[in-house]
């Protein structure tokens, strides 16, 4: 007995599977085909073949109806058509050899039909490899498989010529059995000759000699049988055939995402290029901008030292030096951003160009699968470089400077109220000197520690929040490819277990 319960929570996994793979409506429909098959396990025949055969005549002649099935010298639909004919149902399909878009709803249809019956013309083609290619894939899915021969050409059905064609037909079978592995491919084979013109005829006119002599009694008695005979192993065979062939394309979907053109790496690549970039350049460009700062203090220092010397205010010279530190710091961060803009265009460029592959790609690889690709964040236009933040002042130096000048005057005008020896004012002179140097030491080492400050400040917030963001998208690709390589394997256990049901 068949576990349906098995059947439907596998198909509920693989329709999960589905989503950002396929489109919704072949989602849909895949899953809409296997409940209603789980619903109803009638097995049903599908009428194959070369378009103009007489895949159609022969609907026709089998329920003795002239319009039933619109026949032609031309392909004209793309439609399968059901007919019930002894409470199953035959599908009448475009066939091979029509339009494209004929041959990919017969080709749809062929992975569903549980039993084929195989038209082939007598008139032309009937020598064709591909025809005998077919019907070995049909053989090698195990479906139950009728060759009917139309007797297109009306010759005599019981003379030397239909015979040899039968002969020939045979022969072909063999080879292509050989040719594929297939073991006895005669037996898996029934066959019949029909002239479904004739019999057509008979039927509408009322003539059993007609009848009799275009065998249609004999293909109809077959395909009663073949029915009849076609058990749960032949409809679950055919279920098979058709969920597996639905998770084999998903699984070459996922593939053609991955390891074939390793587009989700490359991608991957280029975003950590970036991120080392960021952080190479955020290093470089923080010990430039403290050298180049640390360069400009040293010469000013001499410069302090002597003013304080002579007893000159110091603010008006501590304004100037600020400014000019909070110039150059302006001027390297704007260098800074303009290297990241560089960066980024850079990175955008390899980012389109992947895209292109990617486009081309999916391009090459649409014929045999219409994946839709899985939405990939466009990073850079999210990609907005911070302004330079403001540098934070030196005021506090300032206050510092002009409470010890204060200090240091004080200290020279007590020592010389209060002693006027030699000795004592030369070493009055030395504690002055010593303090204006202790003053300036202090001084410019506040200064420098407040640039620096400012300048790791700055620099955290040109880069910080970028680094961040390539991250956050980096650690997104790297997700999707496990997601997709989790999903191959899953997908893979879902067939594998299909044997197991
Ligand atoms: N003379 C003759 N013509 C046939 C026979 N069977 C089909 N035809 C013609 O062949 C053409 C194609 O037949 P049709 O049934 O539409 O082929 P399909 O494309 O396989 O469905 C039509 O013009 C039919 O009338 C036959 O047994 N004898
Ligand atoms: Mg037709």
């Amino acid at each position: 007995m068949l576990n349906i319960e098995a059947y439907r929570t596998r198909l509920n996994e693989i329709v999960a599977c589905s989503k950002d793979l396929i489109q919704t409506d072949e989602i849909n429909e895949f899953n809409k085909y296997v409940l209603e098959k789980l619903n109803n396990l009638e097995p049903s025949l599908m009428v194959y073949g070369t378009y103009n055969a007489g895949k159609s005549s022969l609907i026709n002649a089998i329920f003795g109806e002239d319009e039933k099935a619109k026949t032609s010298d031309i392909p004209e639909t793309d439609k399968v058509t059901g007919y019930t004919y002894k409470g199953f149902t035959i599908y009448d399909t475009p066939g091979i050899n029509a339009p494209i878009e004929h041959e990919l709803v017969t080709h749809a249809h062929l992975n569903k039909t549980e039993a084929v019956l195989f038209v082939i013309s007598n008139d032309g083609s009937f020598e064709e490899e591909y025809i005998y290619q077919r019907i070995s894939d049909i053989v090698k899915m195990n479906k139950p498989l009728i060759l009917v021969l139309n007797n297109k050409s009306g010759i005599d059905l019981d003379s030397e010529q239909a015979f040899q064609e039968s002969q020939k037909l045979n022969t072909n079978l063999l080879k292509i059995g050989d040719r594929n592995g297939i073991k006895n491919i005669e037996t898996k084979v029934k066959f019949a000759v029909v002239n479904t013109k004739t019999a057509l005829k008979g039927k509408l006119e009322n003539k059993k000699l007609l009848i009799e002599r275009s065998k249609i009694s004999v293909l109809e008695d077959m395909i009663e049988q073949q029915l009849k005979d076609s058990d749960i192993g032949v409809v679950v065979n055919a279920l098979n055939i058709y969920i597996d062939k639905y998770i084999n394309k998903l699984i070459s979907i996922i593939d053609s995402k991955l390891t074939g053109k390793n587009i989700t790496d490359l991608e991957l690549k280029v975003l950590q290029d970036m991120i080392t970039s960021l952080e190479i350049m955020k290093n470089s460009n923080e010990i430039k901008i403290n050298n180049l700062l640390e360069s400009k203090l040293m010469s000013n220092r001499e410069v302090l030292f002597d003013l304080l010397n002579r007893g000159y205010d110091s603010n008006e010279f501590l304004k100037t030096l600020r400014n000019e530190l909070e110039h150059d710091l302006t001027a390297s961060l704007k260098n800074v951003q303009l290297q990241i803009k560089e960066r980024t265009q850079q990175l955008t460029q390899e980012q389109k160009e992947i895209e292109i592959k990617l486009k081309r790609e999916t391009l090459l690889s649409s014929s045999s699968n219409n994946a839709t690709t899985i939405e990939i964040n466009d990073s850079n236009e999210s990609i907005q470089i911070p302004p330079i933040p403001p540098i934070p002042g030196i005021p506090p130096v300032a206050i510092v400077i002009v409470n010890a000048v204060i200090t240091v005057a004080n200290l020279f005008f007590k020592n010389n109220a209060e002693n006027n020896k030699v000795e004592k004012q030369a070493e009055a002179e030395r504690t002055r000197v010593l303090g204006i140097q202790r003053t300036v030491a202090e001084v410019f080492s506040k200064i420098k520690s407040n640039s620096i400050e400012a300048t790791e400040k700055a620099l955290n917030d040109l880069f910080d929040i970028l680094i961040e963001n390539y991250k956050k998208d980096s650690v997104i690709f790297q997700g999707q490819k496990k997601y997709l390589i989790d999903k191959k394997d899953k997908l893979h256990e879902l067939i594998i277990n299909q044997q197991k049901i």
